[in-house]
This record gives C-alpha cells, sequence and structure tokens, in this order.
C-alpha cells in the first residue's frame, strides 16, 4: 500500500478568518467531520499539529503498533462503496494500515483542502459580545467560528512522568507515541522500557527480537488476551462484505460498539467451575469483547470476574518458563477488564527469551534516570543505550485542555473540570455554547470500538446543526440540569460496576494530581445511541437553543 501524506494541505488561514466551523484533529472523527460538514453546506476548517491524517494512526508508529479492534469492524461504515473497496491485510491491522486507510479516506473525499497541517490550535476563546469562537493557532492564525468541533482524539496527549535526571541521560530516549517517522535503529542496542500497559505489551514483543538486550520496566502487570491476529482470509473477508450492513448495525446496538457472537444468559457462579473454564477457553483468542461477554457478570461481579482473572493468570503461568517472572507478570489486586485488556501478539511467550529481563519497579520504585540509564530506589543501575516510554497518555480530559478552551464569563474548560470533567451526553458542556467534543468524557468513546463511537458522534452533531440550520437557529448549548443528570447517571452506572476498583487512565489514576473521576460512559453504546436519538428527536432535550441576534 503506499500513500501520499506530502499530499497538499490547505493554505494557512489568514488573521481574522471567519468560517462556520473548526475541527481540531485530522483522525477518523476530524475527517468525518469534515466530510459531513461539507455535505451539510457548513464551511470548516480543519487544524492538525501532525503533517499528515490518521491521528492516533499518525502518531503511534512504534515497533508493533496494532489495532486491537478487529479491522473488519474497525473501520469507517459511512461509504459502502469505500467499505467493500478497500481490503484489510490482516484481521488485526498494524499501524501502517491503518495510516495508510486515513490517508486513502482523505484522498477519496479530497479533504486535504480544508485541512491545515503542522499546526496546533493553543487557544480556543468563546467571544460572547459577537457569539463566536476565536481560535488562535501556533502558527499565528487567528480564525472566527461559529462551532468548535474538538476531534483530538481521547488518548493523544502524552505523558512521560517528571522523572528526576531525565535531562541526564546520554543515550536516546522516546515516548511511544512520538516515534520518529524515519524509525529507530534498536539492532545491537540494550535498550530500556517503562511501561506495560497496551502499548508497552505491543512494543515489548516487537522491540524484542530486534534488540540486544530489553529491560522492561514494570510497574503494574496487565491482562493480555492473543489477537491470534493472521493474514486475512479472502473468504472470511468476502462473507464480511456481504453483510456489512448487518454488521454495522449489530455493532451500532451492541455494548462494546463491535459485533458479539452471542451476548451471555448465564452469570460465570450458575456454573460449575469445569464448565464456566469451557465458556473461557472458547472465548480465548476471540478477542476483549468476546472474552468479557462470557457470562453476564464478569464485570459487575467480584466474585464472578475472579474466575476469569485466576483463568487468565493461569495462562500467563502456563506460558511463561520462569515461576518468579511468571508471577510478577500475573496480575492481583484488581478485576480483569478495570485496566483496558490488552491484545498481543505473543507478549508472554516473550519472557521466555534470553535477552529480555523483567523488573519489579512497583516493591522498587524508579528513583532517577541517570546518565546511563534507570536507578531504582534501591540503587540497583540498569545502563541502557535506549529509553522508551510507554508512559501512556493524559486521557479524555488532556487533549482538550491543551487547546486552551474558554468559555462564558472568561471560564477556562480546565477551571471548570478543576473536579472531573461534566458534561451532558458527553458532546457538549454548560458555559461553553456550540461546542462539540467527538467522544468526549461522558460519552462510550473508549470503552467502545471508537470507529463505531465517531461515527455516531459525527452524524448526531451534524443533524443537530442541520436542525438549527432548518429552524433559522445557530446556538445550541446543554442545560444545567441535563448536564447534572446525565453526570449523576454517567457516575451512577459506573459505581455499579467493577470499574471504579483500579488505579486505571479511566480514572485519571496515571496523572499525579489529576481528579479521581470514572470518565467514559459504560452503559453500552446502544443504550447511549438511544438515548442520544431521543433527546435530539425531542427538539434536542436538555440543549438550550437560539440564534444570535445578527444572524
Ligand atoms: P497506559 O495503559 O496508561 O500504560 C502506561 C504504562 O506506563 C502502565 O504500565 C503504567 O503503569 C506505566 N507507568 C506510567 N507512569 C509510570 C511511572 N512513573 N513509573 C513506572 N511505570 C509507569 O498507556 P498505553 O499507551 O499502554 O495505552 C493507552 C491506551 O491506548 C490503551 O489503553 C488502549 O486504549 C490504547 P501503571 O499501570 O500506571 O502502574
Amino acid at each position: 500500500m503506499s500513500y501520499q501524506h506530502q499530499n497538499p494541505t490547505a493554505a494557512p488561514a489568514t488573521k481574522h478568518t471567519e468560517i462556520d466551523a473548526v475541527v481540531v484533529g485530522a483522525g477518523f472523527a476530524g475527517m468525518y467531520m469534515l466530510h459531513r460538514l461539507r455535505e451539510i453546506g457548513v464551511s470548516a476548517r480543519v487544524f492538525e499539529t501532525g503533517d499528515g491524517v490518521g491521528g492516533t494512526w499518525y502518531w503511534n508508529r512504534y515497533p508493533g503498533a496494532r489495532v486491537d479492534s478487529p479491522s473488519m469492524q474497525y473501520s469507517l461504515s459511512f461509504s459502502s462503496e469505500m467499505e467493500q473497496e478497500w481490503n484489510w491485510s490482516e484481521d488485526y491491522s498494524p499501524q501502517q494500515d491503518l495510516e495508510a486507510y486515513a490517508n486513502h479516506v482523505a484522498d477519496r473525499f479530497h479533504l486535504r483542502d480544508d485541512i491545515q497541517f503542522g499546526t496546533r490550535v493553543v487557544s480556543s476563546v468563546y467571544d460572547e459580545a459577537t457569539e463566536r469562537w476565536i481560535i488562535e493557532t501556533d502558527r499565528g492564525d487567528q480564525v472566527s467560528a461559529k462551532y468548535l468541533i474538538t476531534a483530538a482524539g481521547c488518548l493523544s496527549a502524552t505523558n512521560v512522568p517528571n522523572f528526576k535526571g531525565i535531562e541526564s541521560f546520554e543515550g536516546q530516549w522516546y515516548h511511544t507515541s512520538r516515534w520518529p517517522r524515519e524509525g529507530v535503529d534498536l539492532k545491537g542496542k540494550r535498550v530500556g522500557i517503562i511501561g506495560t500497559g497496551s502499548t508497552g505489551i505491543q512494543a515489548i514483543t516487537a522491540m524484542a527480537k530486534e534488540v540486544d538486550h530489553l529491560t522492561v520496566f514494570q510497574r503494574t502487570p496487565n491482562f493480555s488476551l492473543p489477537s491470534n491476529n493472521k493474514k486475512m482470509d479472502p473468504d472470511y473477508e468476502r462473507g464480511w462484505k456481504a453483510r456489512y450492513p448487518e454488521h454495522r448495525q449489530n455493532a451500532r446496538e451492541s455494548r462494546g460498539g463491535a459485533e458479539v457472537i452471542a451476548y451471555p444468559q448465564q452469570s460465570a457462579l450458575e456454573v460449575s467451575e469445569e464448565e464456566r473454564n469451557k465458556v473461557y477457553e472458547a472465548a480465548w483468542g476471540q478477542g476483549a469483547f468476546t472474552l468479557i461477554a462470557s457470562f453476564t457478570d464478569l464485570m459487575v461481579s467480584k466474585e464472578a470476574n475472579d474466575t476469569i482473572a485466576e483463568f487468565v493468570r493461569n495462562k500467563i503461568r502456563q506460558t511463561v518458563k520462569d515461576p518468579v517472572t511468571a508471577e510478577l507478570l500475573a496480575p492481583k489486586g484488581y478485576p480483569l477488564g478495570t485496566k483496558r485488556l490488552c491484545v498481543d501478539t505473543g507478549y508472554f511467550e516473550t519472557y521466555n527469551r534470553d535477552n529480555v529481563q523483567l523488573v519489579d519497579v512497583k516493591t522498587n520504585q524508579i528513583k532517577e534516570i541517570t546518565t546511563r540509564g534507570v536507578r531504582l530506589e534501591d540503587g540497583t543501575d540498569y545502563d541502557v543505550d535506549i529509553l522508551v516510554f510507554a508512559t501512556g497518555f493524559d486521557a479524555m480530559t488532556g487533549p482538550l485542555f491543551r487547546m486552551g478552551i474558554v468559555g462564558k464569563d472568561g471560564l477556562s474548560l480546565q477551571d471548570k473540570w478543576d473536579a472531573g470533567p461534566r458534561t451532558y451526553l458527553g458532546i457538549s458542556t454548560v458555559g461553553f455554547p456550540n461546542m462539540f467534543m467527538i467522544t468526549g468524557p461522558g460519552s462510550p468513546s473508549v470503552l467502545s470500538n471508537m470507529t463505531t463511537s465517531i461515527e455516531q458522534h459525527v452524524d448526531w452533531i451534524t443533524d443537530a446543526i442541520s436542525y438549527l440550520k432548518r429552524n433559522a437557529l445557530d446556538k445550541i448549548e446543554a442545560t444545567q440540569d441535563a448536564e447534572d443528570r446525565w453526570v449523576e447517571h454517567v457516575n451512577e452506572v459506573a459505581d455499579k460496576t467493577l470499574y471504579p476498583h483500579a488505579n486505571s487512565w479511566y480514572l485519571g489514576a496515571n496523572i499525579p494530581g489529576k481528579p479521581r473521576v470514572f470518565m467514559p460512559y459504560v452503559g453500552g453504546v446502544g443504550n447511549y445511541r438511544r438515548k442520544c436519538d431521543e433527546v435530539a428527536a425531542n427538539d434536542y432535550e436538555g440543549f438550550a437553543l437560539g440564534a444570535t441576534p445578527s444572524s
């Protein structure tokens, strides 16, 4: 597959450009939003920090980067022609295929004309006098827009922990989501990697095969399932494509935004251990959504969850030859699935290699980075040539805060959300009129197959703007009451699950000082969609609509 990532970019906006909508980010969300806005005759400019489209798949080009939803489902459904024409090469797509696909989307719909690359939005201020958003970029653009639409992703604000001494390190260091396009030569190198989340697990598996020696610094072990990834079977792909509309509809109505073969009817505790393990064995290797859907209560009952957690721990014990390493890799102390479930291609087997060493930095923490590597609290030194930070992101709110968003009464989004994000439907927040967040906090977002949730939000936002236009309106803002009730509902459903029982990025627990609030909506993609549709059908219930005097 080939693509041109240096295709023409929109000419820089001149000072004081006026436009209908500014979209921040040119990943799948920003691109599809632009496409839909054009369809309804709304002029738009997309600002994108990167030099190309793809968002997550532009930035995350570390070795082993791969999506953990099946390729046939992790794609855009809005164009049936594109859906039929495009061929995926593997069951779970690698970054290269996803970036190529993103470029194909941009080319096919001529999106680049309205995307300004290499440009970061640094300030987005609502001007109450004109009732417009004033958006400024690091390149000096100043644009006035009726609508501000954030499409900057949930996991794009990089987190590099503030380790003492990092600036003194004499080797090279990289965060996985800022991996150089030209790659990094790892051959013959001693590499250290900090972090064993989804990213670390993929990068460790891939890098171990290249490096001379790999030291893995693990704070919390993660549950990870085999993807059983393989080359796409053309018959399977043909079969899937023949029934694409049906598959997509099932995904839209599902809990996780991906089609699940069969929903469970039974509690894990209703069946014998033998029967239970048979079910787990059958779901093993069928992906995270399928495993979690093995029984009705795996995410709500600690006792039920213990059964699947122990099943996975035993898989790890059977795979990793050294029993001490196996035990260190076996996650304990939090329920399976409450930290993002990882999907791998031979992760645990990697620890049977002679050139891979696991270091526990939970009991013996990282004290500092030295000129030569990593020093732990007890003074042990690990010398490395290259240090890789697979340390994740300031999730969900981080990307929004980095846009310098200030709403009515000079209130910044950061100040409003000082105690955690508050939204109506995860799309809108009081005090920030005409601002829409694609997959914002309070929506299923990161708990779902992102492409399904992105399309749902983009379609909803497009319909909302069309509704305003049809009714000679141009102002929409959530009401306080609707926001309060939604926040309460989001918390209520989260509290019924095991999710709040882990120190996860879903709760902001990975960022020192971040308020501990469960950010995504756990009520399920299908239910959530119905609620959003109901709101729209009831003339945007819970929103105050209006017209600016000049319009
Ligand atoms: P994650 O899932 O946030 O993982 C980050 C990892 O880095 C995790 O193992 C952390 O341990 C570790 N970490 C973070 N800070 C430190 C410090 N200070 N010391 C040691 N270890 C640290 O990010 P990923 O990029 O892997 O995945 C993000 C999402 O992308 C993923 O969930 C998918 O949705 C795709 P911790 O667990 O906090 O103890």
